[in-house]
């Protein structure tokens, strides 16, 4: 399986690591720490000397009960560091949105990626996405994110959410997205209580007939804050590391973390185990 990029291509015979920079004032773990732009930018090159393949970057919080932004506020908190990025290293960014104003112009900007945890269901979402030809990663949620953890319910999480992801390949493919474009994520956290997390952790190799690369976020969240005896965010980093070790060893292909210098040398280990005859 490849992933290509308009300035490189991933074999992923292992998994990349995907940076994320939250540019918001209220996200779970992160916050505010990166609203600044010279200090987004140095988180920027940190990570990607630490080993980071992929920049993740979001404008508005998808965490439960986040206050939704409009367009041009989100614009205007990611734009200007897209291109600040672009002018630094050619490493691929993605842009983490729902909006389709903002995917767009994101794209036009310098971003090679689109990170939808909405799985391009606003409208003309999947049609902007056939004629960017870009990578898409499309995500199962239940509900909306302001609130989705209320209630989730389901009668079998697993197939639930590979049958959801089957039908908007489907409806990507047959829009004329390349099935090489197509990544998919289980979307953890989103609209899933705990127990549904850990049991789709469980079964995330049986991913692998949807012939998509898979793409796992787990980094400091809450899940792994209640196995932790409700550990706040910045205690969360080792089961960060154990989660995104286990996701590796099952075969995910793009792990979505904070900490990418911790997450570089997990994945080193598993590497190393896993390549020995
Ligand atoms: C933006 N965002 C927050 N959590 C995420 C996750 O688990 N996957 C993806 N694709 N995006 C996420």
């Amino acid at each position: 399986m490849k992933l290509s990029f308009d300035s490189i291509t991933f074999e992923l015979n292992r998994p990349l690591i995907m940076g994320i920079l939250n540019v918001t004032p209220d996200s779970f773990s992160d916050g505010g720490l990166f609203i600044n732009k010279n200090s987004a930018l140095s988180h920027v090159n940190q990570m990607i000397n630490d080993g980071a393949q992929i920049i993740d970057i979001g404008g508005e919080s998808t965490r439960p009960g986040a206050a939704e932004v409009s367009v041009d506020e989100e614009c205007q908190r990611v734009i200007p560091l897209i291109k600040a990025i672009r002018n630094i290293s050619d490493i691929p960014v993605s842009i983490d949105t729902s909006k389709t104003e903002v995917m767009r112009l994101a794209i036009a900007e310098g971003a090679s990626m689109i990170n939808d945890v909405n799985a391009l269901r606003a409208e003309g979402a999947v049609e902007l996405a056939t004629q960017l030809n870009v990578p898409v990663c499309i995500m199962h949620m239940q509900g909306l994110p302001r609130t989705m953890q209320h209630t989730p319910s389901y009668n079998n999480v697993v197939d639930e959410v590979k049958d959801f992801l089957k039908q908007r390949i489907n409806v990507c493919i047959n829009a004329g997205i390349k099935h090489e474009n197509i990544i998919i994520d289980p979307g953890f956290g989103f609209g899933k209580t705990l127990e549904h997390n850990l049991t789709l952790f469980k079964h995330l190799d049986e991913f692998e007939d949807l012939d998509c690369p898979l793409l796992v976020g787990v980094s400091r969240k809450s899940m792994i804050g209640q196995v932790l005896d409700n550990a706040p965010g910045d205690e969360r980093l080792y089961g960060s590391i154990a989660l995104a070790t286990l996701a590796a060893w099952i075969n995910a292909n793009i792990l979505r973390v904070h900490d990418v210098k911790a997450t570089a040398d997990a994945l080193k280990l598993c590497q190393a185990v896993k390549e020995t005859m």
